[in-house]
């Protein structure tokens, strides 16, 4: 457990021991600076930053604070009176493109994305069958299905109890968690860059989880009671099984196994929980826009069983995964820093969440993502003279990378073909 003390967590401040209610009342304007250990937005004035937050800033992390999203309505709260149906769903919300493209559906559909099984990659007598298999999912689907991961079945169950009791609590409590306007950690929206843009039919809340000291503990509930361990036992979890997952991959590829490691060093890791409400009009809104992951590589847990998650196929069609088997299996997905690095011999694969009319979903996704002095191209081992192919994207420092990624709104593959170099196949 981070930080190894008798408890997992760094010692509370007053804030942390303080009633969410009683924060609200004192914050005010100013409650975000406060939060932070700082004032640095103390009723619009910019003020200088605390020891603390200065550290923050240096974490790998930092990029996590440093691209806010416009405040926008809370969809749990707005669907409440939106289901209504003398109500009208906001237009803002509304997208005509929303049930455009033709769906690949039904309930065998999990079957249809690779599986891969963790224990079998680390057994000697199977790893190499399993690896050859782990690179074909990367490298045709971008995604696949873990299975035997190893990650024990308390730990699922009780992440997926907190999660979902999270989203329970009053909206009063939960927005002592907001985000704060300056980043994308806590309670909110993420990517809203314009008042013209359309809006996701869902709610989230983002947290830094590794490496353990950028955690803002502030940030993280005190109810339920059991989250904070809950979630640190799973971060703890899916670190490991990232970490595994990175070595087999640098196998695949033909680097050094110690190659993505290196660059995923202390393995920065957050989480993204997504609350999807049901929707009367669920076919006219999207519940998260098609995108594609900034992360090296993302854990996603099906929270509930309601499924939702749509991801384009390697035919180009969007293909519905089915709701979560029972065993806590991860949909892990390929990110763009991991198809860069690959030199696109990985893909990361564009994918969105649907809504239902009758049920609410939630899901939660883990990102691991390379270190912030990390330089995000490919691997020399596999471009220029190291492996002889010419470097297919433009090389950028990882915090440059994830600003550019965070200040545009959420657009397919736009964020990562934008860093394709076109190569020329002409000869003249
Ligand atoms: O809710 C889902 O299934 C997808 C979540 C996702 O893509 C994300 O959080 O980035």
């Amino acid at each position: 457990m981070a930080g190894g003390h008798s408890s997992p967590f760094p010692p509370p401040s007053s804030t942390h021991r303080r009633r969410p209610q009683e924060r609200d009342e004192e914050r005010g304007e100013g409650e975000r600076g406060s939060r932070r250990g700082g004032g640095r937005h103390l009723h619009g004035y910019t003020t200088t930053p605390t020891e603390e937050e200065q550290e923050r800033e240096k974490s790998p992390m930092a990029h996590a604070r440093s691209t806010g999203s416009l405040p926008v309505a809370n969809v749990q709260a707005l669907a409440e009176t939106c289901n209504d149906p003398d109500q009208q769903i906001p237009e803002r919300y509304i997208r005509a493109d929303a049930n455009a493209d033709e769906v690949i559906s039904g309930d065998d559909c999990t079957a249809a994305i690779p599986t891969v099984d963790l224990s079998k990659l680390l057994d000697p007598l199977s790893s190499d069958e399993e690896t050859a298999k782990l690179g074909s999912a990367c490298q045709q689907w971008g995604f696949f299905q873990l299975i035997n991961h190893g990650v024990s079945e308390d730990v699922i169950r009780d992440a997926r109890k907190d999660i979902a009791e999270f989203f329970r609590l009053p909206l009063e409590t939960k927005k002592a968690y907001s985000q704060l306007p300056s980043g994308i950690e806590g309670y909110g929206q993420a990517f809203v860059v314009s008042h013209e843009q359309k809006l996701d039919w869902a709610d989230m809340f983002y947290l830094v989880l590794r490496p353990g000291e950028s955690r803002n503990m502030a940030l993280w509930p005190a109810h339920p009671p059991s989250f904070r361990n809950s979630i640190d036992r799973y971060s703890s979890e899916t670190a490991r099984v990232a970490r595994c997952l990175l070595e087999f991959m640098a196998k695949d590829m033909g680097v050094r196994p110690g190659s993505l490691l290196e660059r995923f060093q202390d393995q920065p890791q957050g989480i993204r929980m997504n609350y999807y409400p049901p929707c009367r009009e669920a076919g006219k809104v999207v519940g998260l826009s098609p995108h594609t992951d900034a992360a090296g590589l993302t854990l996603l847990l099906q929270v509930n069983d309601v499924p939702g998650l749509q991801i384009r196929s390697p035919g180009g069609r969007w293909l519905a995964v089915g709701a979560p088997p029972d065993d806590g299996a991860f949909v892990v997905n390929v990110g763009d820093i991991l198809e860069i690095m690959s030199n696109g011999k990985y893909r990361s694969v564009e994918h969105r969440a649907v809504v239902r009319p009758d049920r609410e979903r939630v899901s939660a996704a883990v990102f691991h993502r390379p270190c912030q002095d990390a330089v995000v191209g490919p691997l020399p081992e596999l471009v220029g003279e190291g492996g002889g192919d010419n470097a297919r994207y433009t090389s950028m420092g990882y915090l440059d990378f994830m600003k550019r990624y965070y200040s545009a709104k959420l657009d397919g593959r736009n964020h990562l073909d934008g860093l394709r170099i076109k190569l020329s196949s002409s000869k003249g």
